[in-house]
């Protein structure tokens, strides 16, 4: 008897302290306005679990009942193509993984500055998202970002951004041309894959370019970067037009200077001499065509030499 005694009271303790924990864990999650969310007590913030709202205009207060939102978690808003727009709050840190994927509505979004993480998939599937202004604290471009939003013409990265991983652009077949930053180190396999660039500019800090990042892009794709640059070598391995940054036009034999000699270089170029050492899409031939029509001829060589008489100041590629 003491034995069922003692063993009831053992269960009656037990459920008690599982009904305790249910309740602590149950009591965080709650409803303010549209949203359910996940209060956490100890630093008075919350996250935001599910929209349950009907749609339209989205705006995210930096508070909800007195809790600093800071994080949007995975899923949160899937799927939900009836918002047309979304304001994220001030305060907020964390995107999670689909965060908005399948938001079919939105045509921009900027994320603020304290965003420092935003997850997979975040945006993919937006296909009216055009623009993107990513302001943030951001160090990646996670996997997938932003992949299938179609309509995406706009991007502006941040200066703290590192790495773009796999296939972060892919199919964004609405983006023309880009600006990496020039402190990004690495750009992933198929980031741009299917995009629709045309124009884009890479830095000098890009050590890494993995395969396919630029596959079945514009078919006129130009990757502008620096002489010698890791982009330079991916553009000659991959057959993708080069435009280095470093280019001074007139200087054909980059010695710094603009005279005579550069002339002579041109000429010698036109004659067919290797000597001249202006290969195809090198600093040496954008130097050379100073009328940047993409050929080299009699009348580049005739602009570099009014150049060194003083009669013009600036070529007309420069204008
Ligand atoms: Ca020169
Ligand atoms: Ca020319």
């Amino acid at each position: 008897m003491n034995m069922l005694k003692r063993n009831l009271s053992i269960i009656c303790i037990i459920s008690m302290m599982l009904s305790i924990s249910v309740f602590t864990a149950n009591a965080a999650i709650t409803t303010i306005e549209d949203f359910t969310v996940d209060i956490n007590t100890d630093n008075s913030t919350l996250s935001i679990e599910e929209y349950n709202g009907d749609g339209g205009e989205v705006i995210i207060k930096d508070e909800l009942s007195g809790y600093t939102v800071d994080k949007i978690s995975s899923r949160a808003f899937l799927n939900c193509a009836d918002i047309t727009s979304i304001t994220l709050p001030r305060f907020l840190r964390t995107i999670g993984s689909y965060a908005f994927s399948g938001c079919s509505g939105i045509a921009s979004i900027t994320i603020n500055d304290a965003v420092s993480s935003v997850g997979n998939y975040a945006f993919y599937d937006c296909t009216s998202l055009e623009s993107a202004d990513i302001k943030g604290n951001m160090t990646a471009i996670s996997q997938y970002m932003f992949y299938d939003c179609t309509s995406l013409n706009n991007v502006t990265l941040p200066t703290t951004l590192r790495v773009i991983y796999e296939s972060a652009f892919r199919n964004c077949s609405s983006l023309k041309s880009i600006t990496i930053p020039d402190e990004v180190n690495t750009i992933g396999e198929s980031a741009f894959y299917n995009s629709g660039l045309e124009k884009i500019t890479i830095g000098r800090n890009v050590t890494t370019i993995g395969k396919d990042a630029f596959l079945k892009c514009a078919p006129n794709l130009v990757i502008s970067g620096y002489t010698g640059s890791t982009a330079e070598t991916y553009c000659k391995e991959n057959n993708i037009k080069f435009f280095p940054l470093d280019t001074v036009y007139g200087d054909v034999n980059n010695d710094e200077r603009i005279n005579v000699k550069d002339v002579t270089y041109i000429q010698k170029f036109l004659a067919g001499l290797e000597s001249a050492g202006i290969e195809e899409n090198s600093k040496s031939f954008y130097a050379a065509d100073v009328s940047g029509d993409g050929n080299i001829d009699i009348g580049d060589a005739l602009l570099v030499l009014r150049f060194v008489d003083h009669e013009i100041s600036v070529f007309p590629v420069e204008e």
